[in-house]
């Protein structure tokens, strides 16, 4: 429990609701946003409030207070949260990860942007300048891949539009030495269409230098300088920025039988931008080549296609150049000639923030596979907390009542099952031979899912009046019902561009651009293989992230969005109850209640806390090593507080375990002054 809180802020650890109770859960999460306390605890998780203004929590003085400190020992903060993962990495060298999730606009980011900044605040003491430099390229990383990857949204006006996960590699000192920063599907239809109400990619404005805008553009400017991005790579971003700017007004026309560009001067503009050749832009745009048998021609686009492939182009500019972005800052920020057997073992602490769960007017591929993402997270969180958690307890024998809980793997499965989830069944229809369409993929839908409490459709539910159109499937996921459209499934999980493009942009005498594109290399012959699907692709993403963060020490931000205003001051009750609900937030507070904050096996367990009894110290001569550990909590006075498993004892209270730190602190040192005295001969 944090105790430096009076109660009027209300409980600062949910576990110690007198009731656990959803009315009680939500007058608690109530009155602390109310009185400005937006964090609380289950534990060790945080569970965040977004208070939509400026907290002055974030500081250089609050930085002081929690550095080192254990987490019951301050009122709850995520900086709590990054000094447990900070400590449990550099103490006992577990690599370590922390979860943040939440639907759209709910905090993730700024919540991520805060655990790094701490990170940065607390490493480093001796004022290494390379370890400065590692950290500064890292904060200023963040400014980069929002500029590119953040939009404004009708949830929230900084909205990622992508997945980031990012590991922070420390030495055996503790400091920061590099990092690595993974990204998922990043939206990239937002570069052609966006909602009403929306708007593209920051930077888009940023090179447009219109209102509020201009001042960002330089800011990022100057990040990428810091981390490392020399002049004519800076130059090449803007100028692809540039070059999609212009692709979107470029319209085409039709002559006769022929295609033509009807703004031919912007053609010009492109060669300029992209410093290719003219005819070769002109010929891309409308022209595809295709090989037949042996053969090869050129196909001349209908009016259709051509628009297809300019927005494609765009798309796929945009996508690479983010990738790129990604890959260079990776270049640079990677730990090199780290030498484990000299320098101990390399640790990382992980952050994950990705996009968060979301409903919009209109829901697509895209929101599909971001609620899906979210759907995997939700999933990691209930393995990790809700059912490891009690299957230990029961495998250990310690008596437990079973906590029920919303499992929703079987949204997972619905979803990326093999031949019967949706993917498969929607990559299935994008191999269909015959008719390639949306409607194909949704009878296939209706024929596979009929029967699945979580699907239905317009065709299988005709009276439901949230199932407008045809064209309309839902899904209730765990976090709500969300109705998507089908339309434009089927293009964007083919994702086609056409092999003239990549041609195009990798003959283009700007070595950055070209890099950007390396298969334009083959020709048209020696392009065989059937890319992958964008499904496919998410999906194998999302698995091995799920992998990669199960085999790390979690530590989780649950966020929660108090409107949908923005507003400071409202806390919509109904609306924040069903995030509370969702994320299964009252579940975990029954787990963690009856549960135990600390778990260890007996010999090991021993082997730290044996000289602080009598009975153990130096050996002891009971039955097993369990009777052993009995003994010294009974003779320590934690006996009310332990159980003993048939492997580990399991400890309820943290504070039990800080009190067997300080005691084993304690004898360490009467043991080392006691050795001392042997030494010098004055015993
Ligand atoms: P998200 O990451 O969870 O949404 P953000 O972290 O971008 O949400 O938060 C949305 C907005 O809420 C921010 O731009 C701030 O204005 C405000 N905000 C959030 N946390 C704080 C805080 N601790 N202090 C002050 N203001 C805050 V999304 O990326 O859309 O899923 O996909
Ligand atoms: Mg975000």
């Amino acid at each position: 429990m944090a105790e430096h809180e009076s109660l009027e802020f209300g409980k600062a650890d949910f576990v110690l609701l007198d009731n656990v109770s959803m009315e009680e859960f939500m007058a608690n999460l109530k009155l602390r946003f109310e009185k400005g306390r937006i964090y609380t605890y289950i534990g060790e998780v945080v569970v965040s409030v977004n208070p939509y203004r400026a907290m002055n929590i974030y500081g250089r003085d609050t930085v002081e207070q929690y550095k080192g400190r254990e987490l019951y020992e301050r009122p709850p903060h995520l900086f709590a949260i990054a000094d447990a993962a900070y400590k449990a990495m550099k103490r006992r060298n577990k690599d370590t990860c922390i979860v943040i999730s939440g639907e759209s606009g709910a905090g993730k980011t700024e919540a991520s942007k805060y655990i790094m900044q701490y990170i940065a605040a607390i490493t480093n003491p001796n004022q290494r300048a390379e370890v400065e430099r590692v950290k500064n390229m890292l904060l200023k990383s963040n400014c980069v891949l929002e500029a590119f990857g953040n939009a404004k949204t009708n949830r929230n006006d900084n909205s990622s539009r992508f997945g980031k996960y990012m590991d922070i590699n420390f030495d055996f000192k503790g400091d920061p030495i590099g990092g690595h920063i993974s990204n998922y599907l990043l939206e990239k239809s937002r570069v052609i269409f966006q909602q009403e109400g929306e708007r593209s990619f920051h930077s888009f404005y940023q090179v447009n230098s219109c209102i509020n805008d201009g001042a960002d553009f330089k800011a990022v400017a100057d990040a990428m300088k810091v981390i490392g991005f020399t002049g004519d790579e800076i130059q090449t971003v803007y100028k692809i920025l540039a070059a999609i700017l212009h692709l979107g007004n470029l319209t085409f026309g039709v002559d006769g039988d022929v295609t033509l560009i009807e703004n031919t001067k912007l053609v010009s503009v492109l060669r300029e931008l992209l410093s290719t050749k003219e005819e070769n832009v002109e010929k891309a745009l409308l022209y595809r080549t295709v090989a037949t048998g042996r053969d090869v021609i050129e196909k001349q686009h209908t009016e259709q296609e051509a628009s297809y492939g300019r927005d494609a182009l765009a798309k796929a500019m945009y996508e690479r150049l983010f990738c790129w972005i990604v890959g260079r800052i990776n270049d640079i920020i990677e730990v090199k000639n780290y030498d484990a057997r000299v320098h101990g073992k390399n640790t990382v602490i992980g952050v994950l923030d990705i996009y968060g769960f979301e409903i919009f007017q209109n829901n697509s591929f895209e929101q599909f596979c971001i609620n899906y993402c979210n759907e995997k997270l939700q999933q990691l969180f209930i393995q990790l907390v809700l059912k490891q958690e009690q299957e230990e307890y029961q495998r250990e024998g310690i008596p437990w009542k079973h906590i029920d809980y919303f499992n929703n793997q079987i949204i997972v499965d619905l979803v990326e099952q093999q031949h019967k989830g949706i993917f498969s069944v929607l990559d299935e229809a994008c191999m269909n031979v015959g008719k390639v369409t949306d409607e194909v993929f949704l009878q296939g839908l209706n024929g596979k899912l009929a029967k699945h409490a979580h699907y239905t459709s317009r065709k299988l539910s005709p009276t439901d009046k949230n199932l407008e159109f045809d064209r309309d499937f839902r899904i209730r996921h765990y976090a709500g019902d969300v109705v998507y459209s089908v339309v434009g499934f089927i293009d964007k999980n083919k994702d086609t561009l056409f092999q003239d493009f990549k041609r195009l942009l990798y003959n283009s005498s700007n070595t950055v651009l070209k890099a950007m594109w390396p298969e334009g290399k083959l020709s048209i012959t020696e392009v065989t293989k059937r890319p992958l699907t964008a499904a496919t692709l998410f999906k194998n993403s999302m698995i091995s992230l799920v992998e990669n963060l199960a085999c790390k020490e979690p530590y989780y931000v649950r966020c929660i969005k108090p409107n949908d205003v923005k507003s400071p001051l409202l806390f919509e009750i109904e609306r924040c109850r069903h995030q509370v609900e969702y994320l299964g937030l009252l579940e975990n507070v029954r787990v963690r209640r009856a549960g135990f904050a600390y778990r260890q096996t007996y010999p090991r367990f021993l082997q730290r806390y044996k000289m602080i009894s009598e009975f153990t110290w130096p050996n002891h001569d009971l039955p097993s090593d369990r009777e052993a550990v009995k003994k010294l909590m009974q003779g320590c006075g934690f006996d009310h507080d332990a159980a003993y498993g048939k492997t580990k004892v399991f400890i309820r209270t943290p504070r039990t375990l800080f009190s067997l730190e300080e005691q084993r602190a304690e004898m360490v040192q009467r043991i080392v002054l006691f050795l001392q005295k042997v030494w010098r001969g004055t015993i």
